[in-house]
């Protein structure tokens, strides 16, 4: 009688789609399979297996490469209708700019498999897995990203275009730019704190607009599809004693980044992320955040037909006490995160359950950005692997009704939720010590059985009744 809260019946239309997401790298395997040349990610676990948690890769890990049939039998075990896979770069283009035959057949035909089943492919091009020849030429800090982005993805759009109706160009700058870039703590290892991150994710920018630049003038009409991108954030509250202008700013550091120059109407940076940037730059001439031309603006203004969110967690916002490196994202924003003791804490040691973050964080992109269709793209949580996931489970409920309140109370267009993941994975530098899937793989056995965890009948349920109770 003491917990106990009271409990309703979420509804879900028809139109509302649910499905699972994973990341090439994560679950593909095959990592030098038929003419794959190697990616930054390849390179770390080779060269430096002491900077993952159980020194474990993904050479082979669930080799979707191979068993990718077994994946679109575990989406429709769960009544899944979406499926959101990235695809490997290095699988599809090697060093030469030459096209690999043998990427696009499996590409095609994990496609053709999920059409057969109906389930939507919803493709994410790129993951993190930037191939090494592209890296060694500067990767996301140089120029050129922006050339072989765009040539990618025409034999993208004009290899699969055809089947797949919705693609989204980069996965969670944020994460990759800060982590790759700023504090090296994932690959390439590249420490340039308070210089690095901004440039990627400038040229990131850049090849986002080509991208949809190109889907717009060769393909749109006759493919009809969607382009968009996909970003990672938290909601932020101001902590006691901080002001919720505070938390606003954090917000424009994090989300605004990257949805200000595409989703707001006037573009560019946030103005605060300018001109903070610019305050704390005293010793240069130039800004370290790189200046967007007017070109650049206005390629970037509306180029997106969707924005795809990856939401897991929030924090609260604390005045700055701990050092952040003379310059560095975290000490431009000026602010320390923190969490509330009363949050849940998962697996991994950055997750926390606040599923009113979600619903807060889209109310508050609906207001700035005038009410965008979004996807939720990633959500999930983080165990030791046991089937009876039941926290898993308590967590995925939550959100999907926050989503719903978001949706009936406040008019939020979400669209579909891919819940993060539909198979256990590698979790980058954890390894394998976090499981996300809502099935398990049996990775030491030859056939790498996917195993449904209780999960997989919640997600059967929802998606028979179009209903949940919580
Ligand atoms: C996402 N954080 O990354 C990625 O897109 C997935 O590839 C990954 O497996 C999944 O979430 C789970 O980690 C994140 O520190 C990495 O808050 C870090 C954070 C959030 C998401």
């Amino acid at each position: 009688f003491t917990n106990e809260r009271e409990q309703h019946i979420y509804e879900f239309s028809k139109d509302f789609k649910f499905g699972a997401a994973s990341a090439s790298y994560q679950i593909e395997g095959g990592w030098n399979a038929d003419g794959k040349t190697p990616n930054i990610w390849d390179t770390l676990v080779h060269t430096r297996p002491e900077l993952i948690k159980d020194q474990s890769n993904a050479d082979v890990g669930a080799d979707s490469y191979h068993f990718y049939k077994e994946d679109v039998k575990a989406l429709k075990n769960a009544g899944l209708e979406v499926y959101r896979f990235s695809i490997s770069w290095a699988r599809i283009v090697n060093e030469t700019n030459v096209i690999n035959q043998a990427g696009i057949d499996y590409y095609n035909n994990l496609i053709d498999e999920l059409i057969k089943e109906d389930i939507e492919p919803l493709v994410t091009m790129y993951h993190w897995d930037l191939p090494q020849y592209i890296e060694d030429l500067g990767g996301f800090q140089d120029p050129i990203l922006v050339e072989h982005f765009k040539f990618y993805a025409n034999v993208l759009f004009k290899s699969f275009g055809d089947r797949v109706k919705r693609w989204i160009t980069f996965n969670e700058p944020w994460i990759f730019c800060i982590d790759g870039y700023s504090s090296a703590t994932k690959p390439p290892l590249i420490e340039s704190p308070g210089f690095g991150e901004y440039l990627c994710g400038h040229h990131m920018l850049q090849a986002h607009a080509a991208a949809y630049k190109l889907y717009n003038d060769d393909y749109r009409e006759q493919q009809t599809g969607e382009i968009g991108i996909c970003l990672f954030s938290n909601f932020f509250y101001p902590d006691s004693g901080v002001s919720p202008e505070v938390a606003e700013k954090t917000q424009q550091f994090q989300l605004g980044w990257f949805t200000h120059p595409i989703f707001s109407s006037e573009g560019n940076y946030p103005k605060i992320m300018i001109d903070e940037i610019k305050d704390k730059t005293v010793d240069q001439p130039l800004s370290r955040l790189p200046i967007m031309d007017d070109e650049m603006k206005n390629s970037l203004i509306g180029a997106a037909d969707f924005l795809a969110l990856n939401y897991y967690t929030s924090r609260l916002v604390a005045p700055m006490t701990e050092v952040h490196g003379e310059r560095s994202w975290q000490s431009d924003v000026g602010v320390d995160f923190i969490i509330d003791e009363k949050w849940e804490k998962a697996k991994s040691w950055w997750l926390y359950n606040v599923p009113q973050g979600l619903h807060d964080l889209l109310k508050w992109i609906k207001a700035e950005y005038n009410n965008p269709t979004v996807l939720i793209t990633e959500n999930g949580y983080s165990d030791d692997g046991q089937l009876d996931d039941d926290d898993r489970i308590n967590y995925i409920k939550a959100h999907l009704a926050a989503i719903h309140r978001a949706i009936h109370q406040d008019r939020c267009k979400v669209v579909a939720y891919t819940v993060w993941s539909i198979i256990d994975n590698f979790e980058w530098m954890e390894g394998f010590t976090e499981k996300f899937g809502i099935h398990a793989v049996n990775l030491t056995s030859p056939n790498k059985e996917r195993i449904a965890k209780k999960s997989v009948s919640f997600f059967k349920d929802l998606t028979d009744q179009r209903q949940m109770i919580f």
